[in-house]
């Protein structure tokens, strides 16, 4: 099939929502461009086939219901088989296309695994909690370097729950008992972009009860060193991982200290 690796090119990866972005931007642009065609040769035929009072009803070869145009290679079947043919061309190429995509955003860049950082994602009734690979652990919000590929492992403590983030087209089920997958990353020119800390916002999209609403969460995507530097200092104090209140919903994030 198609190698995710040649997605690659330029910067070392793309993210996922740049990603969406393209696929949503070549459906629109091929969507309109077909449409127009058909809508312009269809009013076009309207009026060059008109009533006009000067053709004669024998002239008129009519379409009959259930038969084929046969044409013999005549004017008829070839333009059936031109509109059938260009439908096929582009349709497969759709398929092929969006098929890479897919595949590209379901298994990541590959990075070789340098570098990657692997966290634990729970879900609980109402917050999320994060455990990094030092068993430092997080609650309601995760700080992550830019330009790293960063793999969520999500389950759930309690019932079924849904961690997904809009702005970074992330979405995964969280389900007690089970782990399920996603990845993303976010450049170093998107987190300068936002004035050197880029912050998304973290849903729960899973009806979880009466304080799903409140179940918020947040991604800090700080510069590598900065988290590199703020990652050192988490050591094995896990002050805030203290993750039984119940209830609590929003928790104001432990401040960075850099
Ligand atoms: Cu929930």
């Amino acid at each position: 099939m198609i190698d995710p690796v040649i997605l690659q090119q330029g910067s070392d990866w793309r993210a996922q929502a740049e990603v969406f972005d393209e696929i949503f931007f070549v459906f629109l642009a091929l969507g309109t461009l077909v449409g127009t065609i058909v809508v312009a040769y269809t009013l076009w035929n309207v009026y060059k086939y008109r009533d006009d009072g000067n053709r004669s009803d024998e002239e008129f070869d009519a379409p009959v219901v259930g038969e084929l145009p046969t044409g013999q290679g005549g004017p008829k079947a070839k333009k059936l088989f031109l509109s059938f043919g260009l439908s096929a061309i582009v349709v497969i190429s759709l398929v092929v296309y969006a098929y890479g995509l897919l595949l590209y955003v379901e298994d990541g860049p590959d990075t070789g695994d340098e570098g990657d950082i692997e966290i634990m994602v729970e879900g609980y009734q109402y917050g999320w909690a994060y455990e990094y690979p030092n068993g430092h652990t997080e609650r309601g919000e995760l700080i992550v370097p830019a330009d790293q590929r960063i793999d969520l492992n999500i389950t759930s403590r309690d019932v079924w729950h849904n961690f997904g983030s809009s702005d970074l087209r992330i979405k995964s089920d969280a389900i007690p008992g089970d782990h399920s997958e996603t990845w993303f990353a976010v450049s170093s020119e998107d987190v300068e972009a936002q004035g050197g800390e880029a912050t998304y916002r973290v849903e729960c999209f899973e009806l979880c009860g009466p304080g799903h609403s409140q179940m918020k969460s947040q991604i800090t995507v700080l510069p590598q060193d900065e988290w590199e530097e703020w990652y050192a200092g988490t050591g094995n104090s896990s002050a805030s991982a203290n993750v039984q209140t119940p209830g609590a919903g929003v928790t104001a994030p432990s401040g960075v200290s850099a």
